[in-house]
This record gives C-alpha cells, structure tokens and sequence, in this order.
C-alpha cells in the first residue's frame, strides 16, 4: 500500500481553472480515470480524472480553488503502483475525454457543495452515464463548439428562437446566469448531437440548471412552433435576445398587421437569400424638373399630378430594355435565368396598413401621361386596401422612391424573385462644377440593389451610368 498524490494535469492553457464540484470524498473508492474534481476555466468545464485506482485519504482542494497544471488534487492509497505512461498520456485524456465527461460529472450535481450527501444511486447513474458516452473523437468536437459557443455568446444570444414563443421559457432564460455552465450528461449531449441543438441555448431545468432529455424535447417543440420571420431557428443563425423592455420603462405591445408581418417574412427572405450589392449615383434632374414643372398646367387640366416617378419608370424602362439581366430571375435551383420580353415595374408605396408594391405593367409602352395616372391610381388603392393579389405580381424590377418623404440615400432590399431595384431619395439642389464654376443643379440620389448572384458590378454600372445619363437628359427617353 502506498499513498500517491493525484494532481492537475496539463489542462489545455486554462489558467487559473477554478474547482466548481468536488466529485469524491475522503473514504470514496475511486477507479481509474475516475472523475475527482471539476474545473471551470472560462472556455470549458473540465473534469479531472483520478490517475490511479484506490480509496481517497486526503482532498486538497476545495469549491472555490483556483488550480494551475501541478496543483495537487487527492492522496490515494493504493496498492498499484503510479502508472506512469498513463500519467504522461493523461494529459491528452484531460483535453479530449476528460473535457467531454466534465459536465456528464456534473450529473452528480448534489456532490458540489456536500460531497457527503451523495448517494449511490447518483454514483451508478454516473457509471451509466460514462458507459454510455460516444466515440471520443465526436464527443470532443461537440465540446469544442460548445466551449466556443459559450465564449463567444452572451446570455441574451441563448434565448434562441424558440423562447421567443413561449412565455415561461422567456421568463427562465431572462433570468439564466451568463456565465454558467451547461450541465448535461452524456445521454442528453448524444440526443443533442443527434437532433442538431446547442445546448447552451437550451434551458436545463434540472437541480443547478442540469439539462434533462425533458429539457431537450421541450426546446425543440418551441423550435418547430416558432413562426419563421420570428427567429432563426434551425437557420444556424444566432437569434436576437427576447428583452423584457418593461423593465426600463412604460411599454404598450400591439399586434402587428398581417402585411408588416408579411413584409417582414419577405424581407428577411431575401435579406437571407440574396448576396446584395448596392451602387450609387446622382441625377442631374434640373432640366426635368423645369419641364415636369411646366406641365403643371396640364396636368391640372388632365385633373392629375406629375412627379418624378413617372420619368423615373419611363427610364428604368429604357434602361432595362438594354440591360435584360437587371430584369431577370433565377429559376431551377440558380440553374437558369429567365428572361422576360416584358417590362412591369413594381412601385412601393408606403401605407398606413404597411409597405404594398403594386405592378405598373408594360411601362415601355405607355406614355409619361398615363404612367402619371397610373402611379396615382395605384398608390390610391394600395392606401385604401383595394389592390388585389394580381396588381402586385409580375414585376421585372422595383422603384422604391422616398423622395416625397426624405433622406439623401438609402439601400433597398432586393425584391425577389426580382434581382434588382432602384432606391431613389429626395432631389436636392447642390453645386456642380460645370468646367469653370460651380452652378447650382437639382440632383436625384440613386441607389441600385442588385442581386450578385446575377448582377455583376459592370451590369449594374452599366445600368446605372444610362439611367442618370437618361434622367439628365429626358430627350434621350423616347429614341
Ligand atoms: N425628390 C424631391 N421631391 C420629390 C421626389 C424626389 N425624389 N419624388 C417626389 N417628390 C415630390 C413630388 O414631386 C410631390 O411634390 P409636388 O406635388 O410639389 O410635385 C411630392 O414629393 C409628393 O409626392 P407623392 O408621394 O404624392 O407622389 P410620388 O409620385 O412622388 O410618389 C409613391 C408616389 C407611391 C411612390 C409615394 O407616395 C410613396 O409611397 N413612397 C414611399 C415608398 C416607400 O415606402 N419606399 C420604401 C420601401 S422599403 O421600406
């Protein structure tokens, strides 16, 4: 018989771990790589495990320790001699296996603050439980990315999707410690593994936050209950925190309409779908503006308004006549590009219901006149609700003008199937120099989104350059 001194080995440049359980108690018989200790280092927790087989006569360590590779741990008594091949290999245990049973250890939760209340029956549950664990190699990368998950994430950043639509679950993730450890045993990880959740993001509801298989299903209920525009969940994506905002003040929650929603989904999609790509220019509209000025009196006389808008359909008409692609979709999986031999423009308009796009059709063919009437027709059914679904589908592109409203610049979202559309933002007058002075000019910012998949940035220079080459010079409209 003799006594050995168990003591921290090599554990993967954790500095400083502290011990946050204690796993054995003088008089426990311990196996080999049995665990005695776990560390906490602030990637992982750590359980370190017993280098020789024997009865505990000694801990030298208590909750709260900080422990460095050397620290001694344990005195065993025992009747095998140190393995000493096992010690020098025991280092790479401590940074794969060990690392992966550390929280299967945690199981055994009531051992960390009193390891005499431990009983048997936790003992066997944990034999099962290293009994039950993986191939060491999967186990490890599931650990991996979990320490880096729980570096990387906030608290917030755990209430993924799912609490989102539910309340209780809200509750228990608002108040869950940032800092603390995912507790599961090896069962619960597999089951993780397999149905390909986090397991910091879900709520363990077991004594010190252990996260039972109860835990898990419930987690995934909420995933697969979750409305898609509401989270990300199983996108991969981390969601965004669900924040009680009553705790910083007086708050009124209303439900949102059914097209904010909508638009909310649609944007998303194609925020998620679309790799985006945004050029921007100025039109020299001062020349326009004096002739749609001019017109005032016809529009009186034709009981409609002239804005901007229609010109601006008229010359993205122009210009996507001879830029196809910037009027083209991607159909079968990206394999192909449809190519339309029609020019219907999507125009949004901003209404008090929420944002609607209805569909000026064969803009190329129609007149500055009855694009006037249309715009006007239009915009004043979207805002009283009179659109039908077939008044906005079809469009080749899309026309988002704030001009009316404000703003020198903005980057629109592709509207897809579309792959591209025209921000355009409130004309002001600015200098420009003219080759020997500076004179003052109404200029139009332009903003084109584009779809790279698509567009390349030649195609939308392309298109851009002819479209302000166009506003400027409204002449060139109707060659
Ligand atoms: N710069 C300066 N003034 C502009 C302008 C511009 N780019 N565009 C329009 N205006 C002026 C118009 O000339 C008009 O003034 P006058 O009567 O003195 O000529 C005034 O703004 C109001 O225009 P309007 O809004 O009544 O009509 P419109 O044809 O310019 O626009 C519509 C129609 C439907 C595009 C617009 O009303 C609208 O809803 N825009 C918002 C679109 C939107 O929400 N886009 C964001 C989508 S993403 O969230």
């Amino acid at each position: 018989m003799s006594v050995q001194e168990v003591t921290v080995p090599d554990i993967g440049g954790a500095e400083g771990a502290e011990v946050i359980e204690l796993l054995v108690a003088v008089g426990d018989t311990v196996k080999l790589d049995q665990g005695l200790i776990v560390l906490e280092s602030d990637k992982a927790s750590i359980e370190i495990p017993s280098t020789i087989a024997g009865n505990v006569v000694e801990l030298l360590v208590a909750v709260g320790d900080q422990l460095a590779e050397g620290a001694p741990i344990a005195k065993i008594e025992s009747d095998e001699a140190p393995e000493e091949s096992k010690d020098a290999g025991s280092d790479d245990d401590v940074s794969d296996d060990a690392r992966d049973d550390a929280d299967a250890s945690a199981e055994k939760d009531t051992a960390q603050k009193d390891s005499t209340e431990k009983d048997s029956a936790e003992k066997d549950a944990a034999k099962k439980d290293a009994s039950e664990q993986d191939d060491s190699a999967q186990e490890s990368a599931d650990k991996t990315e979990e320490g880096a998950s729980k570096a990387a994430t906030s608290s917030p950043a755990k209430s993924a999707a799912p609490e989102a639509s539910a309340a209780p679950a809200r509750a228990t993730v608002a108040s869950r410690d940032d800092s603390a450890p995912v507790y599961a045993g090896p069962a619960v990880r597999k089951l993780s593994r397999e149905l390909g959740v986090q397991l910091s993001r879900v709520t363990g509801s077991g004594p010190h936050s252990r996260i039972l298989k109860e835990d898990l299903q419930q987690y995934v209920q909420q995933a697969l209950q979750a409305p898609a525009a509401g989270g990300a969940a199983g996108t991969g994506i981390p969601a965004v925190p669900d924040i009680d905002f009553g705790k910083f003040g007086e708050v009124e929650v209303t439900e949102r309409s059914k097209l904010d929603k909508l638009t909310a989904a649609n944007m998303h999609r194609s925020w998620l779908n679309v790799p985006h790509v945004t050029q921007f220019d100025d039109a020299d509209i001062s020349d326009l503006e004096e002739f749609r000025k001019s017109l005032k009196a016809e529009a009186e006389r034709r009981e409609t308004r002239l804005t901007p808008v229609p010109f601006l359909l008229k010359a993205c008409a122009v210009a996507l006549r001879d830029n196809p692609k910037l009027a083209s979709s991607l159909a079968r999986d990206g394999q192909d590009l449809v190519y339309k031999k029609y020019t219907h423009i999507g125009m949004a308009v901003d209404t008090p219901a929420g944002l609607m796009v209805p569909v000026i059709r064969d803009v190329d063919r129609k007149t500055i006149w009855e694009l006037a009437a249309e715009v006007a027709e239009m915009a004043a059914r979207a805002r009283d609700r009179k659109l039908s679904p077939a008044d906005m589908q079809g469009g080749c592109f899309t026309i988002s003008s704030l001009g009316n409203i404000g703003g020198n610049g903005f980057t629109p979202i592709v509207n897809t199937p579309e792959v591209a559309i025209l921000g355009v933002s409130n004309a002001t007058i600015k200098p420009q120099w003219n080759g020997s002075e500076f004179v003052p000019r109404t200029m139009l910012p332009l903003a084109l989104s584009y779809d790279h998949r698509v567009v390349n940035g030649g195609d939308g220079g392309r298109f851009l350059t002819q479209l302000v080459a166009l506003l400027s010079d409204i002449r060139q409209l109707s060659m």
